[in-house]
């Protein structure tokens, strides 16, 4: 590694649901970190760490910023946010191309106050129809900050994502690797299942009980044929439990079966998955709770 290496944090910031971890995932081409349809899917800072010859960029997944917090949970995953974008060496600022929302502007408030140089990214331009509107809305957003790029991407389809990453090792200080080239996360194997477990629970369930879920590996272990799992799906309430359960069991085991093909896609090893669900009431608002379950407070 030559003197001239640079390697730092680039943190992805922006309200729920406009491709924080979207991005990550395809510039790294791995999934790090889960991606739904719905908000607040990311409720953890994960580390997305991508090595190329001359610099390391590693990108920080954040929660969206939301403003109904009043878990200890919500007002955690604000806080781990907010100590991202106030921490990096460049903060990466998404929104979506079709609508600037009052949580948008309230991201943008927070930027302000920092003095880490950002690059807004107008996501979802896939979306825009015609094309010509995307111009109003870069000259609108251009003119909210003194941002130091904005640019237009879809994170989902790689649009302009080459020109991102060719303007990062602008921002990163000189530095030796701050982590070895081989791996693409700080995050362990057992966190990776039970956020896939997770992931796969929110894509069945509907309206607030994904909110209300968490999921604990209660033991992890890896042998040499295969990866057994033993996870527990907590919920707040004995009424949720049925529904997660699904009449007969139907619902664990589509979200067993979903969560063992996608792990065994990203462990490389086939995966033996035992899913219980438990009631722990209040556990997103309890301090404890949340340190026993693993929430960074
Ligand atoms: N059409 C389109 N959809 C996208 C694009 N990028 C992300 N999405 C979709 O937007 C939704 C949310 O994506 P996520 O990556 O989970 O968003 P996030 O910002 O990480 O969300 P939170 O973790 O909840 O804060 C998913 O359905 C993605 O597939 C894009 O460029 N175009
Ligand atoms: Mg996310």
């Amino acid at each position: 590694m030559s003197g001239n290496y640079k390697s730092g944090f680039i943190s992805v910031i922006g309200r729920p649901n406009v491709g924080k971890s979207t991005l990550i995932n395809t510039i790294l081409k791995n999934k790090v970190s889960i991606v739904t349809r719905k908000p607040q899917t990311t409720r953890h800072r994960i580390l997305g760490i991508y090595t190329q010859l001359n610099f390391q960029a590693i990108f920080v997944d954040t929660p969206g910023l939301h403003r109904k917090a009043d878990k200890m949970m919500n007002k955690m995953m604000n806080k781990t946010a907010i100590n991202a974008l106030m921490e990096a060496d460049l903060n990466l600022f998404l929104c979506e191309a079709r609508s600037w929302t009052e949580e948008d502007q309230d991201v943008l408030d927070r930027i302000k106050k920092s003095t880490v140089p950002t690059i807004m990214l107008l996501n979802k331009i896939d979306q825009v129809h015609p094309k010509e509107m995307l111009l109003e809305k870069l000259a609108k957003l251009s003119a909210r900050h003194n941002f130091r790029e904005v640019i237009p991407v879809s994170a989902r389809r790689r649009d302009s994502l080459k020109v991102l990453i060719d303007l990062l090792p602008e921002y990163l200080p000189l530095s030796p690797q701050l982590y070895s080239g081989k791996i693409i996360t700080d995050r362990s194997p057992a966190f990776t299942a039970s956020e896939t477990i997770r992931e796969k629970l929110i894509l069945e369930l509907r309206q607030e009980i994904p909110y209300g879920l968490t999921v604990e590996i209660e033991n992890y272990e890896d042998t040499k044929k295969n990866i057994l799992i033993q996870a527990i799906i907590w919920v707040e309430r004995e009424t949720q439990k049925g529904i997660v359960v699904g009449k007969n069991g139907s619902l664990l085991k589509r979200v067993g079966t979903a969560a063992r093909i996608d792990l065994k896609d990203r462990l490389r090893k086939s995966i033996h998955l035992n899913l219980w669900v438990k009631v722990k009431a209040n556990w997103a608002d309890s301090e404890k709770d949340l340190q026993s379950l693993g929430y960074d407070l």
